[in-house]
């Protein structure tokens, strides 16, 4: 594995000096000072072949920038994008697979060893926490899909939106004063309905009798399913969200993700996260 960048080779090197074992996953680096022409001239890539003893053609690039997919193009090889903006996916037409985050790169596609960590389909993570009153959303959750979602504030929790892709997690969801729920939910601008908003939209995997508006919420998510996506109809959308529930019902019951039911996070009452 190589990293090919544009940045001057002392710049690369002391940027990741800050990330604990990246250095050491990289068996080749290159800047852009060591070969005539950076990127997108394929010259950053092709020394980076080279160097690791590979041939372009059998060599995949994966990339966050426009003109880094027009150079891995130009060398050869094969290109995933990870556009760093999001809605940004038409000006990346040259790949040949656009990707949300990488939660979402499978290995297995280019003939490469599949990721380890996913797990009945589902991949774990760190777990992370929001919380809040359940505010009002657009008022379609029941309405338009019989799928209610007790969407939270987004609010103050611009860093752990930034530092977590949209697409469709699960875990564990505390009511102040009602219990503790297993819960799936999608994060992002649902596609379907092309929101202008970034939505959090819990879907409590629980029937009750009443609505709860302005009661405390509080998440615990301890994994990640699939990229938000668009649909074809009302009908495969409501499908595919049913599916997810059947996913994370089932994933909850892992010793692996079970064991955050327990979460003080869940119980207390305060309305900020952590
Ligand atoms: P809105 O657009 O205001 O979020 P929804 O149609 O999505 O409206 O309904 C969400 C509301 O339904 C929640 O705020 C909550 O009060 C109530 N509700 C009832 N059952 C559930 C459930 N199982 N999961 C989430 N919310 C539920
Ligand atoms: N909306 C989309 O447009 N695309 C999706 O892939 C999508 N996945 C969802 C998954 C789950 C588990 C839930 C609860 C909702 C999902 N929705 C998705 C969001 C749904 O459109 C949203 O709840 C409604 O817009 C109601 O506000
Ligand atoms: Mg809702």
């Amino acid at each position: 594995m190589a990293l090919a960048s544009n940045s001057h080779r002392a710049t690369i090197e002391s940027k990741i000096s800050y990330q604990h074992g990246w250095k050491e996953s990289f068996s080749v680096i290159v800047g852009s000072d060591e070969v005539r022409t950076g990127k997108p001239s394929p010259d950053i890539f092709l020394e980076a072949a080279k160097r690791l003893n590979m041939e372009p053609s059998s060599s995949l690039v994966i990339e966050d920038s426009v003109i880094g997919v027009v150079a891995g193009k130009a060398a050869g090889m094969e290109v995933v994008a990870v556009p760093s903006l999001p809605k940004q996916t038409h000006r990346y037409i040259a790949a040949d697979e656009v990707i949300n985050s990488l939660l979402d790169l499978r290995p297995e596609k280019w003939g490469l060893p599949p990721f380890q960590d996913w797990i009945e389909g589902t991949l774990p993570s760190e777990p992370w926490y929001i919380g809040g009153p359940v505010v009002k959303g657009l008022g379609r959750g029941s309405k338009v899909l019989g799928i209610p979602t007790a969407n939270l504030s987004t609010e103050g929790y611009s860093d752990v939106l930034s530092e977590h892709p949209s697409g469709v997690y699960f875990g564990w969801a505390g009511l102040s004063t009602r219990g503790v729920y297993k819960m799936v939910m999608s994060i992002g601008w649902n596609p379907y309905f092309d929101n202008a908003e970034k939505t959090i939209e819990p879907w409590l995997l629980h029937e009750f009798d009443e609505d709860f508006y302005d009661e405390e919420l509080h998440l615990v998510i301890v994994g990640y399913i699939r990229p938000e996506a668009n649909f074809p109809s009302l009908e495969t959308l409501i499908a595919k969200i049913h599916e997810d529930r059947k996913v994370a019902e089932r994933a909850l019951d892992l010793p692996l993700y079970s064991k955050y039911r327990d979460d003080p996070y869940l119980k207390i009452t305060s309305s900020k996260g952590q």
